[in-house]
């Protein structure tokens, strides 16, 4: 078996990376009225020395946007924000895939269509906060989600749609592919877990039919760009967004066997509870998980994320258990993590408060080693 370093380069799909570290998608709330800007040009360009830059979550429609200042990726001025972005992560050398977001009910009637409800595939609350402005003072702070209503199952293909234009629009733009965001409690996430979906049509019940919204939509990208500019994210126990499900490793296996025929460029999964513990309550297999990709015929990079330190990111690539590595909150400090993670140099720590919202403080002045 032949072994490989983080620090090695990679083919992802149609792409030649230069290592195996990639920028995880983070939200970061600075785009106002949902359009990318040139400050987040310069962020993203910062950090273009990650072999894939993953773009913060991007809606792929004014009803899938769940927080205040997300930049979306359905209107002209929005594609034509972006366009800045992946010039600035092209310049250096680098490669960025946007990805694909629909909040289904972690969403806030203020930042719906014509201040409706969020929609879900059942009417349950999240249980979760999101981020919006206050109308008076013009101020983020965070509110409950509002009550969802069920979906019809005749709104379903408009929503496959939307990811599809989106995917074009982002390749209209310069993104080198996309990130299909299957994890952390949001729309396609809600439809896979039980918890969640209770439905009693074809969109519910039996794990084929759980799983059905998120294959239309993954078929539905890859028709629309290729499979091999096309990746998933999934978080198979991850708590976020007050998302469960009975019984993950069985749903989990199941999609991704039948994920495995459609050629896509990696698989990303977050292990235990995103942006916190790695080890959660409920068991899960991550080793048979993949075992069951490849016994199907999954080909494709398997990247993973969560809490990887230095040591554990070397040991998960040198051990042939993953592809690629993500790092997130790292990268908000550390435009140069790739380097600094090849010294073993030591990592600025993030600023917390300056996560969402807010302007160049936090974002864009954190040191590079040189600098
Ligand atoms: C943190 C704050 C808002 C959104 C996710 C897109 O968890 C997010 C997100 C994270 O995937």
């Amino acid at each position: 078996m032949t072994t490989h370093s983080l620090f090695d380069s990679v083919q992802l799909g149609a792409l030649a990376l230069r290592n195996r570290i990639a920028m995880a998608p983070l939200t970061r709330n600075r785009a106002p009225g949902a359009v990318p800007t040139p400050l987040m040009a310069t962020y993203y360009g910062q950090r273009a020395s990650a072999g894939l830059i993953i773009s913060e979550g991007v809606p792929v429609s004014q009803q899938g946007q769940g927080y205040a200042d997300v930049p979306g990726l359905y209107q002209p001025e929005q594609l034509q924000g972006w366009q800045g972005v992946t010039d600035a992560v092209h310049a250096q050398g680098g490669a960025i895939f946007a990805q694909l977001w629909h909040v289904g009910r972690v969403s806030h009637t203020s930042l719906q269509p014509g201040g409706g409800a969020p929609v879900a595939p059942s009417a349950i609350a999240s249980k979760a906060k999101t981020y919006v402005l206050d109308a008076a003072s013009g101020a983020g702070c965070f509110v409950d989600t509002s009550e969802p209503r069920a979906l019809d199952a005749h709104e379903l293909p408009g929503i496959v749609a939307d990811f599809a234009q989106a995917a074009r629009n982002a390749r209209q733009s310069g993104f080198d592919g996309v990130e299909i965001h299957g994890a952390n409690g949001y729309l396609l996430e809600q439809f896979l877990k039980d918890g969640s979906n209770q439905r009693t049509d074809d969109w519910g019940g039996s794990i084929e039919n759980r799983t059905r919204l998120v294959l239309d939509v993954v078929r539905a990208v890859c028709a629309a760009i290729g499979a091999d500019r096309v990746g998933l994210r999934i978080s198979p126990v991850s708590p976020a967004n007050g998302i469960h499900d009975s019984a993950p490793q069985p749903l989990f296996e199941h999609l991704l066997r039948a994920l495995a025929p459609l050629g896509l460029a990696y698989i990303h999964v977050v292990e235990g509870s995103t942006g916190g513990p790695r080890e959660v309550e409920q068991p899960f297999d991550y080793a048979a998980l993949k075992a069951a990709y490849r016994d199907a015929g999954g080909q494709g990079r398997w990247m993973v994320n969560n809490g990887y330190t230095r040591a554990l990111a070397l040991e998960a690539v040198a051990s042939g258990y993953a592809d690629m590595v993500a790092f997130g909150r790292d990268f908000i400090a550390n435009p140069d993590l790739v380097e600094r993670l090849r010294q073993d140099a030591p990592l600025n720590p993030g600023q917390r408060n300056t996560y969402y919202g807010g302007g160049v403080q936090g974002y864009t002045d954190y040191p590079t080693l040189s600098a």
